[in-house]
């Protein structure tokens, strides 16, 4: 069996997606997602000039000796460009593979171990009272954890506060169109006065069940972390996540030596080498790799089994950059991992995005439910995919009042 070509498609409803298509000589085919948010034409090009030729004529079963072809082969290794585009390849032949098997593919890796898994939605507010409608929209539906982000007062321009009042808060895809950046306003001092008794308010209104998600986005230092996780010990939140940039991982010793509440971190890592030490530390307690940019379903499962020795669960990335491809990948890896904690999960499914890539994994009451399809479970349908092209974007440039650079 050989690789006879291979595609790659940049675009997508609202959201550049970068799907790669990889065919075989005996008909089956393989899909993969190699998104990488704000940067989707790097991996592409990678995919196009330098992986795709080599590609051509490789047995596609042999995905672990492809991952390490490239891996190795690199010389420059990891780093998010890369791991995004051999990640998409790794999805892509696990696809292949699991179609070759007529088996959807957590039975390749061990079979189910829950029925549904666990996600979380994005609840947003541009003040408090905003957010607690978000998050009643939420709990009525079903949902069982939510993330909660507020606008800050005071703090005009933050990526937690949504600018317009209602209306955009709930589905929240931020909008990073333009190549020059937005520029947001932080301001520690005001967001640590508020926010430990925004999030136990929040606690007080619905109750003890709900798990509760709170996104720091970096934006600490360790003492502020720690001062901030210790003020929220109370409010028994499910994670706290990227409470400081997480460059520097010995600041985490700090956090953990003034608190009991959890940490996820992991979104920006690409590869076990990021977080092999956070977990044999037990530094954290949710590891947030993607398949995306971490090297795809071979490399990120082996990160899932280091943390499962670690007492580390899973809290996969899942904002809308990724694809539903990328999405049905951590399906798989949701319904299969022991140490399986819960799922990032943003509401794609626009009538647009479930044209594009149709599938049968479905969302209910706050629970996923793997497709039983072969593969990955998930299709890409060329035809629509005409109707989109790149669109550039950017994140968001976070200053300080004073206008130094901080982090997004
Ligand atoms: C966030 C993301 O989902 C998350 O937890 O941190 O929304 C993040 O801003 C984007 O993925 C950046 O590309
Ligand atoms: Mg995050």
């Amino acid at each position: 069996m050989k690789i006879s070509d291979a595609k790659v498609f940049v675009g997508g409803p609202a959201k550049n997606y970068v799907t790669l298509k990889i065919m075989t000589d005996q008909g089956i085919y393989g899909l993969g997602d190699a998104t990488l948010n704000n940067r989707e034409t790097l991996p592409a090009a990678y995919l196009q000039d330098y992986l795709i030729p080599n590609l051509i004529g490789m047995d596609p079963r042999n995905s672990e000796d492809i991952w390490q072809f490239f891996y190795r082969g690199a010389y420059f290794r990891r780093g998010p460009i890369a791991m995004a585009a051999f990640g998409a390849i790794d999805m892509a032949l696990w696809d292949i593979k699991g179609k070759l098997a007529n088996m959807p593919l957590y039975q390749l890796f061990g079979g189910k171990s829950r029925e549904g898994a666990m996600v979380y939605a994005h609840a947003t507010g541009a003040d408090l009272e905003d957010l607690m409608d978000s998050i009643s929209a939420y709990v009525e539906e079903g949902y069982k954890a939510v993330r909660v982000q507020c606008g800050i007062p005071g703090m005009p321009s933050a990526s937690y506060a949504t600018p317009e009042k209602r209306g955009n808060t709930r589905n929240y895809i931020t909008s990073y169109k333009g190549i020059q950046p937005k520029i947001e306003i932080w301001d520690t001092d005001r967001y640590l006065r508020f926010m430990p008794d925004a999030l136990a308010a929040i606690r007080e209104r619905f109750g003890p069940e709900l798990k509760i998600l709170h996104d720091v986005h970096h934006r600490l230092t360790p003492r502020e972390a720690a001062e901030l996780a210790k003020a929220v010990e109370p409010t028994r939140l499910f994670w706290l996540e990227d409470p400081t940039p997480a460059e520097n991982q010995d600041v985490l010793q700090l956090i953990r030596q003034h608190s009991t509440t959890p940490i996820a971190i992991g979104e920006v890592f690409n590869s076990i080498w990021d977080c092999n030490r956070l977990i044999e530390d037990e530094l954290i307690d949710f590891i947030r790799v993607a398949v995306t940019y971490a090297g795809g379903i071979t490399h990120v499962k082996r990160i899932v089994d280091l943390a499962g020795l670690h007492n580390v669960r899973t809290g996969f990335h899942g904002a809308p950059s990724h694809s539903p491809i990328s999405m049905a990948a951590q399906a798989h890896l949701n319904a299969w991992a022991p140490n399986f904690g819960i799922q990032e999960y943003l509401v794609l499914g626009t009538p647009e995005c479930d044209a594009l890539f149709p599938s049968n994994h479905r969302m209910e009451n706050g629970l996923v439910h793997v497709s039983d399809a072969p593969g990955l479970g998930v299709d890409f349908d060329e035809k629509e995919a005409e109707r989109y092209d790149y669109q550039p974007g950017s994140h968001p440039v976070v200053r300080l009042e004073d206008g130094t650079v901080w982090n997004y």
